[in-house]
C-alpha cells in the first residue's frame, strides 16, 4: 500500500523546521530530496569501495567499475532502452542537451538546417540551439501554444520542411505541468525522418517513461530530480545516432589510442564520457532508482496527480485566482490577484512553505503569457494532502495581508 506517511520517513529533511515550523517543501520540479538509501549509498561508496573506474587492475577499481556499470543497466531498465552503451552519464538534463547539441553542429547540422523547439521550453533547451545558431547559421522554429496555452499540435504539423534535422520538445512543462503528446509529436516527426530528443528533466521522475515504446531518438534528465544526487544525469540515444556522432570532450577513456599524428575514439558510450565520470553520483542514481521501482512509478504518478488534482479544486476556494495552463501532472503555476509572486512566495516561505516563484528558467514563455511570472507548486511522492492545506491556508492569510 501506498502511503506518504510511511514514505517521508525515509527521507531525513523532511523532519526539519524553517522558520519555527514545520518544513512544507513544494519545489520538487527544482530538485527533490533525498532518501536515507541513497545518502547511505553515498557514503557507503566512499567508506568501502572508492577507486577511479575503468582504470585500475586492483580491486577496489574493479569492484567500482562493477557498481557503475550496474547504475548504467539499472538506467536503462528505467527508461527501457535496447541497450546500456545507449545511455551516457553526464551532469544532467543540462548538460545533456548541450552534449548534442554541439556534437549534432560538428557533425550533422548545417547551415540553413532547422530545429524545432516549443514556446514552453525551459532554457536549457533553448539556449544551446541559440548557441549552436550562431556557431553554424541553423534556424530555430518555435511551435507556437494555443489559447489554453497547450502544445498547438496543428501548427508544429505544418513546420517540417526538406532542412528540418531534429525537433528538441519538452515532455512535461516545468511551469504550466502539462504533459505534450510526445508520441504523437514523435511519430509526426518520424514521418519526416527527423529524429526527436525529450526533454525528460520533468517526467522521467513521475511518469514512466519508456523510450522504446515511445520510439524516442533522444532523451535527456537529471538524476537530482529523481531523488539522486547532484551533478549526475543521463543522455539516453538510439545506437545508430550516437554512432553517427562525433566525441563531446576529448580526454581520458573517450579515447582507443592516442599518437601526436592521430587519435581514435572508444566505442559507446565511452566515446562521449571523457575524463573521470561522476561514478559516485552514477552509483547513487542506481540506488534511486531501486528505491522508485520499489515504490512503482505508477503509484507515485497516480499520488502526485491526486494531490495536483486536489489542489486546483482547493485553488479554486481563493479569489482572484488564475491557474495558468492545464496542469495535469506534479506542478501547478498560479497568481494571486495582483500579490507579485516574489511576495507571495517570500511570506510563505516565513510560514515554513517551500515553492518556487519567478519565471522557472522558461522566460520566453512567460513573456508570451505577459505576466511577471508565477508561483508554483510541485509535488513529489512524499507530499501530502495536509501540506496542501497548509499551502492553500498560507495563501489565504498572505491574500488577508494584501487585501
Ligand atoms: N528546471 C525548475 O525549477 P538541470 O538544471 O540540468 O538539472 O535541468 C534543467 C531543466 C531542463 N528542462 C526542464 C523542463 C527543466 O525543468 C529543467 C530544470 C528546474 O523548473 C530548475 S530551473
Amino acid at each position: 500500500m501506498f502511503n506518504p506517511d510511511d514514505i517521508r520517513k525515509e527521507f531525513p529533511i523532511l523532519g526539519r523546521q524553517v522558520h519555527g515550523k514545520p518544513l512544507v517543501y513544494l519545489d520538487n520540479a527544482a530538485t527533490t530530496q533525498k532518501p536515507r538509501c541513497v545518502i547511505d549509498a553515498i557514503s557507503e561508496a566512499y567508506c568501502t569501495i572508492n577507486a577511479n573506474v575503468h582504470r585500475g587492475i586492483h580491486h577496489l577499481s574493479q569492484v567500482a567499475t562493477e557498481q557503475f556499470e550496474e547504475a548504467r543497466n539499472k538506467v536503462r531498465g528505467f527508461i527501457n532502452a535496447a541497450h546500456s552503451h545507449e545511455v551516457i552519464f553526464t551532469r544532467g538534463t543540462t548538460e545533456s542537451i548541450n552534449l548534442l547539441a554541439t556534437t549534432l553542429g560538428n557533425t550533422l547540422l548545417h547551415e540553413g538546417d532547422e530545429v524545432i523547439i516549443s514556446t514552453m521550453e525551459h532554457h536549457s533547451n533553448i539556449v544551446p540551439w541559440q548557441m549552436l545558431r550562431d556557431r553554424t547559421g541553423i534556424a530555430i522554429k518555435v511551435i507556437p501554444l494555443r489559447e489554453d496555452a497547450t502544445l498547438d499540435v496543428n501548427a508544429y504539423r505544418q513546420m517540417f520542411t526538406d532542412r528540418t534535422r531534429l525537433v528538441s520538445l519538452t515532455h512535461v512543462s516545468n511551469v504550466l505541468g502539462c504533459t505534450n503528446p510526445i508520441k504523437e509529436c514523435i511519430d509526426i516527426a518520424h514521418s519526416h525522418n527527423v529524429p526527436v530528443l525529450i526533454d525528460g528533466a520533468q517526467s522521467t521522475p513521475h511518469i514512466k517513461v519508456d523510450v522504446q515504446a515511445l520510439d524516442a531518438d533522444f532523451l535527456a534528465f537529471s538524476g537530482h530530480k529523481v531523488y539522486a544526487p547532484t551533478g549526475i544525469g543521463v543522455l539516453y540515444g538510439k545506437e545508430k545516432w550516437l554512432n553517427r556522432l562525433q566525441p563531446y570532450q576529448g580526454g581520458g577513456e573517450m579515447i582507443q589510442t592516442v599518437r601526436f599524428e592521430h587519435t581514435t575514439y572508444n566505442e559507446l558510450p565511452y566515446k562521449f564520457e571523457a575524463g573521470t565520470p561522476n561514478y559516485i553520483g552514477a552509483i547513487a542514481l542506481g540506488k534511486a532508482i531501486d528505491f522508485v521501482e520499489s515504490i512503482g512509478i505508477e503509484n507515485i504518478a497516480r499520488h502526485e496527480h491526486a494531490l495536483t488534482q486536489y489542489t486546483l479544486e482547493r485553488l479554486n476556494e481563493i479569489e482572484g485566482i488564475r491557474i495558468l495552463g492545464k496542469p495535469d501532472g506534479s506542478a501547478v503555476s498560479f497568481l494571486v490577484g495582483d500579490i507579485h509572486p516574489a511576495d507571495l512566495g517570500t511570506l510563505l516561505d516565513h510560514l515554513g512553505i517551500a515553492i518556487r516563484t519567478g519565471h522557472h528558467c522558461a522566460q520566453p514563455l512567460i513573456d508570451h503569457l505577459g505576466i511577471p511570472g508565477t508561483v508554483r507548486a510541485s509535488f513529489a511522492l512524499y507530499n501530502t494532502k495536509a501540506e496542501v492545506d497548509a499551502l492553500i491556508e498560507g495563501i489565504k492569510r498572505v491574500a488577508r495581508m494584501f487585501a
